[in-house]
């Protein structure tokens, strides 16, 4: 039970504004989640799939006005425009206080109010934080069941005075002009009105622990990052990895990977799929903890060939979001067989038939499943202390210039290839796909506060940590002209891995170029592997005109940060224009 009394006296400030007709307190108990389910698919908010074949598993549709993060609608409300920087959204905090607490008052008349006390992290953690989450969703509900560490356990957790995080979120109408995913990072606080898909309602996730935790971690030196973190595990030696790939970019994947068969001798284990919260441990290594307990990965693409491990998470105990469902009460996705089933029911509740061109499952359809069914799950990932980091990757989806993989030069140059990443949007968010836009370390949607004090951040962290992990950035998507991927990606990315482990033991051939150090041509293992030396060639290439261009693109997204930009970032764009000038390629 939570005796907290800010927190008790916030839940009924709360019930005062929303007017539920219930307060239900969720324990996170077996008969709840039952008794909460049969109420969901009686209303049908949610349906019961095939029991044979996907125990404990459920569907859901969302709104088709709400398949993905709306980042157009999401705020930072601090009391200074300034603190919110140039790529946030910025609403002044009374005004919104005041806007959306309109649209909170009465909106859960006739409904009951659940009450959600989450950890993000493992209980009893001095590095965990404690979020209450207030809803008027199921669906919610039983996803923060599988997404975090909640109920009776993070209400036991919570101490008598401690701060704790506010979370509000109220269906609404769906409708898009009333819809506000609010951050008020000064009070440890997240308002979401008016959505019900996951990364704008599943509060402790992006809104608390990227957007609220990056704004908290400035504070307390530590860091709140977009990262997947794995083990790689050779001769009984384990190596960790984190890696920021942008939305729908591949981290899933990365941190599920199986060997292909003609590259043995690894075996790959996976602490975290998303979110990767990072400090300086006492023996002056960066350590990483994943602060959730599931994941909400995305469907289409994932499949027995891509991600076996993926495939047998979502066997049960699953609720998957906006994927077709099967004339035999299964699900499925784009990509998942290579025969699609013939017809269904597609994400929009609609009869679908594979002939009619139209896509089943949504291109953000996701599946929610307990990250403990992962067949690669680590044996550390209930470890309060985390994981030590040797290696930090960066990467996103490039058609061009991007190589294969390099190594930055040291912390300061990370941290600039880090700020200067682009990547082709997603379905992960509204709007356009596939355009490049610039995404420092895959947060721009994620910082809760000035990115240029972020990147300051990062600069300060690299002088604070002893033995700093060395910095890398991938590019699995590179093309040729006519737009196929040169490299196979998933499982064959282990060769990469491969070579990235081997720098950071100072083994491992390598070009230095003006970007970084390149592989060499024959430093990537490729045995087994069909692939021509002309695409190698290409995978590994630095083109320097490309690069001059690039360096265009890099100084107009900087400028919009004006003094605020930290001078390292100016002394790195000279110092790449200079090797670049000097190159003889
Ligand atoms: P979020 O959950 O949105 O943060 O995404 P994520 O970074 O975890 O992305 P995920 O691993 O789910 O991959 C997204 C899409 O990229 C899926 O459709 C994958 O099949 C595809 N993908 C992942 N890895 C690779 C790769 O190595 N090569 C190629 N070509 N596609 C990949
Ligand atoms: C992402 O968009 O990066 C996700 C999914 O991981 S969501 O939780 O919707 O943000
Ligand atoms: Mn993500």
């Amino acid at each position: 039970m939570v005796r907290n009394k800010k927190a008790l006296a916030w839940v009924d400030e709360m019930a005062a504004l929303c007017q539920p007709d219930k307060i239900e307190w969720i324990n996170g108990t077996e008969e709840e989640r039952q008794r909460l389910t049969d109420i969901a698919i009686e209303t049908g908010e949610m349906h019961l799939l095939n029991q044979d074949k996907l125990p404990g598993c459920l569907l859901h549709r969302t709104a088709q006005n709400d398949v993905a993060r709306t980042e157009k609608l999401t705020f930072i409300c601090t009391r200074e425009e300034k603190d919110a920087g140039p790529i946030n959204n910025w609403m002044d905090p009374k005004e919104a206080y005041a806007k959306v607490g309109e649209m909170f008052k009465g909106s859960m008349k006739g409904k009951t109010m659940y009450v959600i006390p989450f950890i993000m992290g493992v209980p009893g953690s001095p590095f965990r934080k404690i979020g209450i989450e207030i809803t008027d969703s199921i669906y919610v509900v039983l996803n923060m069941r599988i997404m975090t560490r909640m109920g009776d356990i993070a209400a036991d957790d919570l101490g008598d005075d401690e701060e704790f995080t506010k979370c509000l979120h109220c269906r609404g109408e769906l409708d898009i002009n009333r819809r506000f995913i609010l951050h008020f990072p000064e009070d440890n606080t997240i308002w979401s009105y008016g959505s019900g898909y996951g990364g704008n309602v599943l509060l402790g996730k992006k809104c608390l622990a990227l957007r609220i935790a990056s704004y908290l971690g400035l504070h307390e030196d530590w860091m709140a990052e977009h990262m997947l973190i794995l083990g790689l595990e050779k001769d009984g030696e384990t190596t960790y990895i984190c890696a920021a790939f942008p939305s729908a970019c591949g981290k899933t994947n990365l941190a599920m990977l199986i060997p292909p068969d003609a590259f043995p001798g690894y075996k790959v284990t996976t602490v975290g799929d998303d979110i990767s919260w990072l400090r300086i441990g006492p023996d002056g290594r960066l350590w990483a903890i994943n602060p959730e307990y599931g994941f909400f990965g995305v469907a289409p693409g994932t499949s027995y060939k891509t991600n076996p491990n993926a495939m047998d998470t979502v066997k049960k105990n699953t609720i998957f979001t906006n994927v077709l469902l099967t004339n035999d009460n299964c699900v499925w996705w784009e990509g998942m067989t290579e025969e699609a089933p013939k017809e269904g029911i597609d994400w929009t509740g609609k009869h679908w038939h594979s002939d009619s061109g139209e896509k089943g499952a949504h291109p953000n359809s996701r599946f929610t499943a307990p990250a403990e069914q992962c067949p690669s799950i680590s044996p550390e990932f209930n470890n309060p202390k985390g994981v030590p980091i040797s290696a930090i990757l960066f990467g996103g989806r490039r058609a061009k210039l991007a190589p294969l993989v390099y190594e930055t030069f040291n912390w300061q140059h990370g941290t600039f290839v880090g700020a200067t990443m682009a990547s082709e949007t997603t379905a992960a968010a509204t709007g356009q796909v596939g355009v490049v836009r610039r995404d420092p370390m895959a947060m721009r949607p994620f910082v809760g506060y000035n990115m240029a004090t972020y990147f300051k951040h990062w600069l300060d962290m690299g002088k604070k940590i002893a033995h700093k992990p060395k910095i890398f950035h991938v590019n699995w998507f590179r093309q040729d002209a006519d737009g196929h991927f040169l490299w196979p990606g998933y499982g064959d990315n282990l060769r990469v891995l491969d070579w990235i482990i081997r720098r950071c033991k100072g083994e491992g051939d390598a070009v230095e170029t003006p970007i970084g150090y390149v592989p060499t041509k024959d430093a990537i293992p490729l045995q087994g592997l069909d692939i021509t030396d002309e695409a190698m060639g290409e995978l590994l290439s630095v083109h320097r005109d490309d690069w001059l261009e690039e360096l265009d693109g890099m100084k107009n997204y900087f400028d919009q940060f004006g003094n605020d930009l930290p001078y390292e970032f100016v002394e790195e764009q000279q110092e790449l224009r200079k090797r670049l000038g000097a190159w003889d390629k």
